[in-house]
Formats: C-alpha cells, structure tokens, sequence
C-alpha cells in the first residue's frame, strides 16, 4: 500500500493510472463545488499550473479529477450519507464515506456528501509527491502520474478531535488555521479550543468586556517546572475577537472540522472573578492567576453567576455554530463553598444536601441554556460523578476515571469520546531523554498513542456505539509557540488520527513505515515535527523556560 494515513478501509491497486499536468480540470457536480476550489488552489500553488473547474461530464487532455457527491454507495461502509440532508456530516461516520478511482481515464472521487468528497480529496493528495505539499512551487513540473488504485474508505468514528489549550498561553491565529489545516489533512474533524481558564480568558464576550479587558492577561508566568515555584516576571496574555473567532469558524468549516468551544466552568474560573469579582465566593479582588495547577476559586453558583454563565455561553453559541458546546467542568474544588455561608444557603434554598451536589445542579442548569438553543452539552468526566443531563457527550481524561467514567456514562445511555491521558496528553513528553524539552511530565511515545483502543474492554458489546470517538489534548502550561505545540502534536497526532479513523485491524510496524513517507508531507508544510529518533540539535531543550 502507499503510505497513505490514516490508512484506509480498503486499497486495491489498479491498473494503469492518470496523469495530472497544466491545464487539467477538476469537474465538479455543485455540491463538490467548494471542495473543488479548495483542492484546485492547493494544486495551483503547489506546481503553478493552470487548474481549470468545470461542471460535471467535463474532460480534458491534461488530466481530470471528478468529484460527485451521489447518495447510494452501494456496500462503503456502514451509513447511507442520508443525513446529508439536515446539515452538517458530523458525527455520522456513515457520511464521510467515500471512493476514490484512479485509472487512465483519470481520478473520480464519489461520496455520499461533501465531507466524504473531501476526505477523498486528502487522501488524493497523499497519492502525489509530497513536494505537492508547499505553498509554491520548489521544481518545474509538467506533469505527475497518479497510481492506478481503488479506494474505499469510512471513519470508525464520527468525532476525531484535536484539542489546543489557548488558556496557559495564548497562541496566534494564524497558528490555529494551520492547526486546522493539519488536522484535516489527517482527517479530523473536531478542533476544541480551551478559551478559558485560570490563566486567561481568550474570547471576547460583549456583555462582559473586562473578561478580554482584564481577564487576558497575566502579571507573569511560571518559568521552569512549577514545582521550582520560579517566575518569569513577563506579562502574557491575548484574545481572539469575534471576528477572529467567525473566521476560524469559517476557515475550519470550509475543511469539514467543527471548531468546538470550552468555557470551563464552574472551576478554572479565575481569570472570570479576577475581571468581575462578584462572581466568586469571597469578594476579594484576585488577580489572573500566575501559576499552574487548580485554582480553589471557583463560580459562586448564585443567580448572579448563573445569569453570566447564560450569557457568556449564548453568545459563545452566536459565533460557534457546531451541534456541540463544552462547559468543562473539570476539577471543581468545593472548598470556598464548604467554608461559604453563602453557599451554604444556597444549598439549603435549592434542597441540595450540600455543596458536593451544587455542580450537578448547576451543570444541569447550563444544560437547559444549551439545549434551549438545540445543542448538546460536553463535559469532562467529572461531570459523570455529578449527575451528567441527558443527551451530553463525556470526554473521559482523567487517570482511571476516564475509562470508568466511560462505561458508567455508556450505561447511561451518554455518547462519550476517549482522551484519556496517557495517550492523549500531548503535553506529557515523548521520552525520557534529557533532551527532550521541558514537559509536565513523561512520556508518551507515538507507538503509545497508537496502541490506543477508545472502547473500554469491559463496556458491553451492545454498548460500543455510545463510543463516538477519540480525541489528543494539547494543555499549554509548558508550550509558549507554535513551533513547540508543532513538536507535541506531531507526529503524535498522526498516530491518534489513525486510532479515530481506521478500524481495528492496523499494525504499529506497517504504521511506522508509512509515517516515515508522511514526515516527508509534514517538512513540506513546514511543520517543526518530532523525528522519530528524537528530538534535533534545533528541538532539544530549545524551550525550556530559563
Ligand atoms: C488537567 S484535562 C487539566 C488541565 C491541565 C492538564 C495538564 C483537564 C480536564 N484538566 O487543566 O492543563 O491536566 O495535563
């Protein structure tokens, strides 16, 4: 097989293939239309060729590329595409299905819907040279074969998702669109963006001003490992407008990923009270907190705060138009609300028999807000242990609690997606070499992500389905740039891409072997990937904080 990744359902080699070269045609039914622009602009800049769109049943003496959306694929997988219909593909794996030919006569790329279309598409270019992967041409081309294959190929899962924290430390904009192009390259199709946090609040709310006005910004960062207790003395913040964030939006959706917002609540909330400090329990003026771990102030769950948690998340659903909003909901400490008389009253009003069972109550309340407006609700796992509402995605991370938290919230009847952290931490290290730069913590290997299985062992058969996917996280707290979060994320993502999207029946060797052809992509991109011996003389401690 060519080294094609994820790999996919079925290749069959063929016979003779097509040649592609200046002046060829990509002929598209309207449905495929964007994906056409999409797939010619990348082509035109690659080799500087002329790459004329046309309408369907066009040819060309200089090489075609056919791409038709067509509801019956006959035996491709296990979906019809019959959602197609009511909007986006997302999550139905049935949907992003696709076949992909490639004889004399020239590619034709089938699917189901556009999604589909466009992962034929991804993987199309993964059959050119890999050079076809910059942004200009390196060598004069005049033309370039393509194989002759058959492909087939179906998602084992509908939510393939890459997580970026832009809480710990802010990071450009342009760095999220090339994120999102990464990602579709290796068929993902969720990006989670962790807006807030103690650290730092990074979406513009405008209800709430001072969130971007104070809240973005931090006196100072941790410098080296936490646990030295050292600071840098530096400042640094910075947020995404909501134009900024429309755009991503839109960027992301023209590549068939679904940006999924996190407003972390009712914990991690600190850089929320610092800006309005009415919404915590104590009335003190915090600041934007400057240091990692969990901060023990927290939302007090009042009407007041209830009122901004609506209001931050229906604007937050104006410019996220995805099925899904994440509350987080992660490592709420209780503390300020045991010693607060305040909350404790508050329990006695709601009939609560402490302030243990405040955060169920208040995630069910976020739940109606969110469900008003026909989305569903994601949470971490924590919020299994606090009476999840019906109709919410679980992201399972945290230690033995995820798989647990899991098969629990499966029972339920919750659809849940696997991140669980030693595999899906992409802040951990990859090795314990002394070169690798400074990490929370070591290690995961990229042969670790692999040997991921997202449905839990002891979940029932019958059950599995509630398993809609995998998802790597990439937490901040010891990555300041683009090119390092580069390093964490590749080629770990690569391998987490080929857990989400290919069956069961892959090999870490056969894996190995393509992902070396698919570094050869990545330098083409520009990527700042880990090489698979280590980190170079250029990557190793390069980023430690001094
Ligand atoms: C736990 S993952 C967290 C994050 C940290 C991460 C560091 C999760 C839901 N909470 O806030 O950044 O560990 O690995």
């Amino acid at each position: 097989m060519m080294e094609l990744l994820p790999r996919p359902t079925s290749y069959r080699e063929g016979g003779p293939g097509a040649e592609l070269s200046d002046g060829m045609v990509i002929s598209a039914d309207s449905a495929s239309s964007g994906v056409a622009d999409l797939l010619a602009s990348e082509l035109r800049a690659a080799t500087g060729w002329q790459v004329n769109i046309a309408g369907p049943g066009a040819d060309s003496a200089n090489g075609l590329i056919r791409l038709e959306v067509r509801g019956n694929l006959g035996d491709l997988g296990p979906g019809t595409g019959d959602r197609a219909a009511d909007g986006p593909a997302f999550p139905d794996p049935g949907a992003e299905k696709y076949r992909l030919t490639v004889t004399e006569a020239g590619v034709e790329i089938v699917a189901p819907t556009p999604a589909g279309v466009f992962y034929g598409t991804r993987t199309l270019r993964q059959l050119l040279p890999a050079d076809l992967f910059r942004s200009a041409p390196s060598t004069a081309r005049t033309a370039v074969a393509v194989e002759g294959v058959e492909i087939s190929d179906a998602p084992r899962f509908g939510w393939r998702g890459i997580g970026l924290d832009l809480s710990r430390h802010f990071f450009p904009k342009d760095f999220v669109l090339k994120l999102v192009d990464l990602a579709s390259l290796h068929k993902l199709n969720v990006l989670h963006l962790h807006l807030t946090d103690d650290q730092g609040w990074r979406a513009q709310i405008d209800g709430y001003p001072r969130l971007t006005e104070v809240g973005a910004w931090r006196r100072e960062s941790p410098a080296g490992h936490y646990t030295e207790g050292r600071k840098d003395g530096t400042p640094h913040g910075g947020f995404f407008t909501k134009a900024d964030l429309a755009e991503i939006v839109a960027y992301a959706a023209r590549r068939f990923v679904t940006v999924l917002p996190e407003i972390d609540m009712p914990g991690h909330m600190q850089a929320a009270i610092a800006s309005y400090p009415e919404l915590g329990n104590t009335g003190e003026q915090l600041e934007v907190l400057t240091n990692w771990g969990i901060s023990e102030h927290v939302l007090n769950l009042e009407e007041n705060a209830v009122r901004f948690c609506t209001d931050v998340l229906e604007e937050i659903m104006e410019v996220f138009p995805g099925r899904y909003v994440h509350i987080g909901g992660d490592e709420c400490p209780t503390t300020e609300w045991e010693s607060s008389p305040r909350a404790r009253q508050l329990c006695e009003r709601l009939g609560l028999a402490g302030p243990q069972e405040l955060q169920g109550w208040f995630t069910a309340r976020m739940s109606e807000v969110i469900s008003a407006k026909g989305r569903r609700l994601v949470g971490w796992n924590e919020i299994v242990d606090a009476d999840a509402p019906p109709g919410s995605v679980i992201l399972c991370w945290e230690g033995k609690n995820a798989w647990r938290a899991a098969v629990e919230a499966a029972r339920a009847g919750l659809e849940v997606v696997m991140a669980p952290e030693p595999w899906c931490y992409f802040d951990w290290a990859y090795s314990d070499d002394p070169r690798e730069p400074l990490a929370i913590r070591s290690a995961i290997s990229v042969e670790q992500v692999y040997s991921l299985e997202p449905v839990p062992d002891d979940l029932e058969k019958d059950l599995a389905h509630r398993v809609i996917g995998a998802q790597c996280q990439l937490w901040s707290e010891y990555v300041a740039t683009p090119q390092h979060a580069e390093y964490m994320y590749f080629p770990r993502a690569c391998a987490l891409a080929e857990v989400a999207w290919s069956g069961r029946d892959r090999s870490w060797e056969d894996f190995e072997r393509r992902l070396s052809a698919h570094l050869a992509r990545l330098g083409a991109l520009g990527v700042n990937y880990r090489p698979l011996d280590g980190p170079n003389p250029g990557q190793a401690r390069t980023w430690a904080t001094p």
